[in-house]
């Protein structure tokens, strides 16, 4: 029974010590922001994390409301930053969903809609 506890004890300290939850890729900035009213179509779409991202793992797709992809190109993400270009876009709300891996493999993901007026 103290062996079992001890390795217990082991595999606890060594979860904590690999998952810190500061380390966790967090939305910090967007560019459209969330909620935004914009009065021409954006170029692209630019998020910035509180982590450095995995590239090969992190991506952001923009869909318009009929959920068609409004993206001109793949997402590519380096450091703390992730980005997409963007087709001309019309008069309309716009949704943007990203899933983001921080470098020490945690996952978080989001979503929110800005619009472009006629
Ligand atoms: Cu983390």
């Amino acid at each position: 029974m103290r062996a079992f506890r001890s390795r217990l004890l082991a595999a606890t300290l060594s979860v904590a010590a690999t998952a810190p939850a500061f380390a966790h890729a967090m939305l910090e900035h967007a560019v459209p922001s969330a909620g935004a009213v914009l009065h021409a179509s954006p170029k692209s779409v630019v998020l910035s994390y509180s982590e450095p991202l995995e590239p090969s793992l992190s991506t952001v797709a923009v869909t318009d409301a009929q959920g068609r992809d409004a993206a001109a190109a793949k997402s590519t993400a380096s450091g703390t930053t992730m980005s997409v270009a963007l087709k001309p876009l019309k008069p309309g709300t716009y949704r943007v969903r990203w899933h983001a891996l921080s470098i020490d493999t945690h996952r978080t993901e989001g979503a929110f809609a800005f619009t472009v007026a006629p």
